[in-house]
């Protein structure tokens, strides 16, 4: 028994049910496009904001009956978030969660006792994967609550902190490797700056290269085979944070020689966050080869910060799921879950709410997906405008063939007028709109 028992395994209804803890339209087994839906969305739970977040924000404390948690957690303490956790998992019926080390752990305050405490938990956490059959998405170490990691961890200004962050990653992807994870998460929440009148841009850039590098060389060292993610995000809780966006991360991989060894873990908020489209960011790393998994919390249009919401929209999230679908879906990655209850949701069956909701959310947006890309209009009139590449001049061009000169001589000597043709961004809005149906 657990906080979270209360509610029967939730399962699929279908549309009409009067349920509220049923599936309406996420049925795990149900075909799109040659593959069932869970393999599609992959989703997970995270740890952290649904089991060790009791609700406090900057102005207040914390609302939500969260009894496992204190200001120093001990090893009873652990556990029976654990034992909620894994409750809540196998009743609501996804393959995956996902954690930081330190929410899963009991306090430490050396490193000797965070390697030690951590090894305890990861037996516990071992047991209840067995005997539930969820799985790990991707683990990672939590480099930014602790005051230690003020200045940063990777690009701290001070090397033992930059030892700190060391000890904790390989602690972090090892036990993630042994747990069977499908990746490693970094996200940099404070590898960045608060001013750049202190700061030493390419000394910190350097350290963090160098930091990452030595995880991608640990990673093959213990035949870890899951991806490692770096997690953009543009600001919050620093001023501006290094890994900003997925071209700046792009740039920094490849600065550093990782870019084929590192992908991406896009975060739907932490596009509108950098004034970028959830969908540019996916149809960005795909096209550079570095797209990963995706955290599907998404924000508020009229708010600057990071509201960490449940997706409930699912017409927005269709063009991402078109650049989803049409670039082969996930390999490694999945759907998790980063999201937060609003602090007034204090009944424990809101936790349910929120993912069940959530999660129709996707099935819908993968189903709408599904129809546009069978349908194929939008692809048809993706290609029809780029129509002229296809031909002899276009052709000449992509090829290489023709140099500045030449082309310039060829256009002027055949007297190019070209003229504006309607680039049907209506009726390619109307494609995604009107298969919003399920
Ligand atoms: C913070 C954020 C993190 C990462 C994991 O904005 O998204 O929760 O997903 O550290
Ligand atoms: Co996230």
């Amino acid at each position: 028994m657990s906080l979270f028992s209360d509610i029967a395994p939730v399962r699929f209804e279908g549309p009409d049910t009067a349920n509220e803890y049923a599936f309406r339209v996420y049925d795990k087994d149900r075909q799109v496009l040659g593959k069932r839906m869970e393999d599609w969305l992959r989703c997970a739970v995270c740890y952290w904001h649904s089991f060790n977040w009791p609700g406090q924000d900057i102005f207040g404390a914390g609302t939500l009956p969260r009894p496992w948690l204190g200001p120093s957690i001990t090893q009873a303490m652990a556990d029976a978030k654990l034992d909620a956790a894994f409750d809540f998992l196998s009743r609501l019926g996804l393959p995956y969660f996902t954690f930081h080390d330190v929410d899963a752990m009991a306090t430490a305050t050396t490193l000797k006792e965070h390697e030690h405490n951590l090894k305890i938990i990861e037996a516990h956490i071992q047991e209840k994967m067995a005997a539930t059959g969820v799985k790990l998405l991707w683990g990672t170490a939590n480099l930014f609550s602790h005051p230690r990691y003020a200045a940063g961890a990777a690009t701290s200004t001070d090397p033992e902190v930059y030892g700190w962050a060391a000890a904790q990653v390989r602690g972090c992807l090892e036990v993630t490797h042994r747990l069977g994870g499908d990746n490693y998460v970094l996200w940099g929440g404070r590898e960045g700056y608060d001013s750049l009148l202190n700061t030493d841009l390419k000394r910190e850039l350097d350290h963090y290269g160098r930091f990452l590098s030595m995880v991608v060389e640990h990673k093959h060292r213990i035949g870890f085979k899951g991806s490692i993610l770096i997690e953009p995000k543009p600001f919050e809780p620093t001023k501006h944070q290094y890994d900003r966006d997925v071209a700046a991360v792009y740039a920094f991989l490849q600065r550093y020689g990782l870019a084929k060894e590192v992908k991406v873990n896009i975060e739907v908020n932490h596009a509108t966050l950098a004034g970028l489209d959830f969908e540019h960011e996916v149809a960005a790393a795909l096209t550079y080869g570095i797209f990963g998994s995706i955290d599907i919390n998404r924000g508020d249009p009229r708010n600057g910060w990071d509201t960490d919401q449940f997706p409930n929209n699912a017409q927005e999230l269709v063009p991402a799921f078109v650049a989803l679908i049409e670039g082969g879906g996930f390999s490694t990655g999945g759907f998790n879950f980063d999201a937060k209850l609003r602090r007034q949701s204090v009944d424990p069956a809101d936790l349910y709410l929120a993912h069940i909701s959530g999660i129709d959310t996707l099935a819908r947006a993968l189903l709408a997906a599904s129809d546009v890309v069978t349908e194929r209009k939008l692809a048809e009139l993706k290609k029809a405008r780029y129509g002229g590449w296809d031909g002899e001049l276009g052709q000449r061009i992509e090829s290489g063939s023709l140099n500045l000169a030449t082309l310039a001589d060829l256009a002027t000597a055949e007297n190019f007028q070209p003229t504006v043709r309607s680039g049907r961004q209506e009726l390619a809005e109307s494609l995604i709109a009107r298969h919003c149906k399920y």
